[in-house]
């Protein structure tokens, strides 16, 4: 019977993935942009690497360009990138011109491409911690938590927690919330107004680990550092996902 079989393969096929993914080199919350970039270049160096994205349709804040006209904008000095993805685009004035549902999708084709596994409508809800490091993510299905349900979550072990989680700097922010936080001068999350040519520096300064075993990367990088917004230029999320990825290659390849 067709459809027993269709069932089986389904759940077979995830428990298999959702399994392998209970243990990781590096866990990242959300699937934007900057998560994207981190991943490809994370995974395609042969680190084990999970997104935990809680919508159904992973890619942030890229598929709807600025304000719903779906053409993006990214920096003349990322064309190397963008022919590393294979994508199409124009040149103009210094800039680059991208259709948006063009570029989330590269980017989502990409990492999946080289082995990046993402999980979405999977919630991050809490950080999993050890001896004041972190040490993964405590995770549920996001409708559990949009729903209320009194369901518990599991949790999933990384060797590093990368926040990509854009605006609000969710994991960060349990962090504060807890009173936590060693090595973050802040108390809470904020970003300026928007400044494309300063916010885009800004968030490729405040790219770092920020606590024990914790990065964090693109928008959520400028408000724990608390910079400009930078609008719908996408550059500096493609650069500080590179950036968390080549500082984890290196933490990483020295404690093998
Ligand atoms: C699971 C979660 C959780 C959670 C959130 O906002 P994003 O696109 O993130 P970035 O930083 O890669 O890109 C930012 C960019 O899109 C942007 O907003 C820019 C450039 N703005 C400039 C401006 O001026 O406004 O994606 C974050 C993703 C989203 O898909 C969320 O659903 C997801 O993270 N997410 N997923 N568990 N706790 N919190
Ligand atoms: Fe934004």
């Amino acid at each position: 019977m067709w459809d027993l079989e269709i069932s089986k393969i389904i759940v077979n096929g995830f428990f298999e993935k959702f399994n392998d993914a209970l243990d990781v080199d590096v866990a990242i919350v959300g699937g934007g942009p900057s998560a994207l970039t981190a991943s490809y270049f994370l995974t395609k160096n042969g680190f084990k690497v999970v997104i935990f994205e809680e919508k159904n349709d992973p890619g942030g804040g890229t598929w709807g360009g600025g304000m719903l006209f779906n053409e993006l904008v990214v920096e003349e000095e990322l064309e190397w990138m963008l022919k590393e993805f294979g994508m199409n685009y124009k040149r103009l004035n210094g800039f680059i011109s991208i259709d948006s549902v063009h570029f989330a999708s590269s980017l989502l084709y990409n990492t999946t491409k080289v082995g990046t596994k993402i999980f979405n409508n999977v919630i991050v809800e809490d950080i999993l911690m050890e001896e004041n490091r972190l040490c993964g993510v405590v995770i549920n299905w996001a409708p559990v938590i949009k729903q209320r349900l009194h369901v518990d979550p599991i949790t999933v072990k990384a060797k590093y927690v990368v926040d990509g989680t854009g605006h609000p700097a969710s994991v960060v922010q349990m962090i504060i919330d807890r009173n936590l936080e060693v090595e973050l001068p802040l108390d809470k999350i904020r970003e300026f107004p928007m400044n494309a040519k300063e916010g885009e520096n800004f968030v490729l300064k405040n790219t770092k680990e920020v606590f024990p075993g914790l990065f964090v990367m693109g928008m959520a990088a400028v408000s724990v550092g608390g910079g400009p917004r930078m609008g719908p230029i996408f550059g500096g999320m493609l650069k500080s996902g590179e950036k968390v990825a080549n500082a984890i290659v290196e933490k990483l390849s020295v404690e093998v």
